[in-house]
């Protein structure tokens, strides 16, 4: 049993679901498989009919999904109905790609002769998703696979249950099949070992898989094996930089958003701050100011974040304190830690006994060696550290490997441009937060945080669909390609007077 409570109010129960064993799931992968060749008979602007029916019901359910988002993982209610939204947009986008998914004509080398392409879906799904982001990111999966033709089995995260089971409804009501999406709750190892039997017994075609980088290595080796490629949306440490030009107000709204919104627990949080030299001291004495006076506590409040998703993510987060050196210089809060009556917050909005919230951390003098600036935290703890050429920034800014979202801030276009080709991120913001991409730009990482899969907008339909190439020669002769070529006269020699 999987039994879900609010991180705000452990003492409230959710959902207690049933869990999912490796054999139930292969089941369920099975049921979907059977169905995929019935579902993607289906005209694709029909499954663009379905995909826009549940867009409407999702956002007809908008403020209830949000609360249960907001009850079960803790995430602020501005930022649940703003997550919401992001499925709704999504649905928005892919409806209308049921007119489109387009295919092309080719010109042929030959007379008599047309080639063509098509997109054929992929088959069966397996999409695993994590706790952060329980509606949009599983959306930017199932949405664009379902309009494609292929069915889904869907793994939510153990965390958040009720909205997955809430979400999985609002795509039945809207004319999902029920043997087209099946939702199963399961932990890691079952989970596991039943993608290592749907891929032997070719029941799964593809997976998908948004988590940290160490489960997304395993996946895509297991995957690699039966010579697939899983979509992998992994881990960041994605840095900031802060130019001496940058409207610096600006520069900080967007670092203390990044670095603490959804408690850190984003793909997107923002990892590292880098301040050139010369502003260092002061942008940081602000920063520190911002951090020190910002709402924390009940997410239904105006707050900057919540509670973490659940006593898991808290460890982890007290785990990453210990990397805490004695030449870096911590500030951000009262304490570090847990936020609890003996280790107060000041100015806690609600009663921190009863959930787990954790203290924002702001770790300054990180350099290039400290384990800190290669770990992805995700929590509400950001380091700071400083540079002095725009170089040496974005040198910094690669480092560690990880390339999933970065940032710069500056008024100069050289400085943009220069950044902008230097980052090996999938994702640059200019003057902008490391959080907050559109539901229709490319979303993914490089190295470390993903093997190159994007999502979102036309670049997720390469990952749920397959090109078929088609030649059809009309001539009633065999033309041979590359051998019955038409040769034209010319004169190679030729030269003007
Ligand atoms: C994630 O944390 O996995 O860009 C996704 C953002 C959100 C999605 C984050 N739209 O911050």
């Amino acid at each position: 049993m999987f039994k879900s409570t609010n991180p705000s109010d452990i003492s409230q129960v959710i959902t207690t679901v049933e869990a999912a064993s490796a054999e139930q799931i292969v089941a369920a992968m099975r049921k979907t498989k059977s169905a995929q060749k019935g579902w993607a008979k289906l005209p694709a602007p029909t499954r663009g009919r379905v995909i826009a029916n549940v867009g409407r019901l999702v956002e007809r359910n908008k403020e209830k999904l949000a609360k249960l988002i907001t009850s079960e993982m803790g995430k602020v209610y501005r930022e649940a109905l703003g997550e919401v939204q992001e499925v709704v947009d999504t649905c928005d986008f892919f409806l209308g790609e049921g007119r489109r998914l387009y295919g092309q004509t080719v010109p042929s080398e030959m007379q008599n002769k047309n080639l063509f392409t098509f997109r054929m879906p992929v088959g069966n799904v397996f999409i695993i998703t994590a706790g952060n982001f329980p509606t949009a990111v599983p959306s930017w999966y199932i949405v664009p696979a379902l309009l494609a033709g292929n069915t889904v089995v869907w793994k939510p995260s153990e965390f958040t249950p009720a909205v997955a089971n809430a979400l999985t409804d609002l795509f039945h009501a809207g004319g999902v099949p029920k043997d087209v999406l099946i939702t199963v709750v399961a932990d890691g190892e079952q989970t596991f070992s039943a993608l290592e039997t749907g891929l032997k017994e070719s029941i799964i075609n593809k997976v998908g898989f948004t988590g940290s980088t160490a489960v997304g290595k395993k996946i895509g080796a297991k995957t690699g094996e039966y010579i697939q490629s899983a979509c992998l949306e992994l881990g960041g440490k994605n840095p900031m930089v802060v130019m001496p030009d940058a409207n610096i107000d600006l520069a900080l709204d967007g670092a203390l958003f990044a670095g603490f919104g959804t408690a850190g627990q984003r793909c997107t949080s923002l990892g590292t701050l880098w301040i050139h030299e010369s502003i260092y001291d002061s942008v940081l004495a602000k920063f520190t100011a911002l951090v020190e006076n910002a709402a924390v506590g009940d997410p239904f409040k105006d707050v900057l974040f919540g509670p973490m998703i659940s006593e898991k993510y808290l460890e982890n987060h007290l785990a990453h304190l210990k990397m805490i050196q004695p030449h870096h210089k911590v500030s951000g809060s009262t304490a570090t830690g847990k936020i609890t009556a003996k280790n107060p917050r000041k100015g806690f909005v609600g009663d921190p006994e009863k959930g787990v919230f954790a203290h924002p951390v702001i770790v300054a003098g990180v350099t290039k060696d400290d384990e800190l600036y290669r770990t992805e935290t995700f929590g509400p703890l950001v380091t700071v550290g400083k540079f002095s050429t725009l170089d040496e920034a974005i040198e910094l800014a690669n480092g560690h490997g990880y390339g999933l979202s970065s940032a710069i801030y500056t008024n100069d276009p050289q400085n943009v441009w220069r950044f902008r080709e230097g980052i090996s991120a999938g994702m640059v913001s200019i003057n902008n937060s490391t959080s907050g991409a559109e539901a229709h730009l490319p979303f993914g990482g490089n190295g470390l945080s993903g093997n190159g899969s994007r999502q979102s907008g036309i670049w997720v339909l390469d990952q749920f669909t397959r090109w078929q190439s088609m030649n059809w020669d009309w001539s009633n002769k065999l033309q041979k390609a590359q051998m019955d070529l038409i040769e034209i006269k010319h004169d190679p020699n030729f030269d003007l007077k």
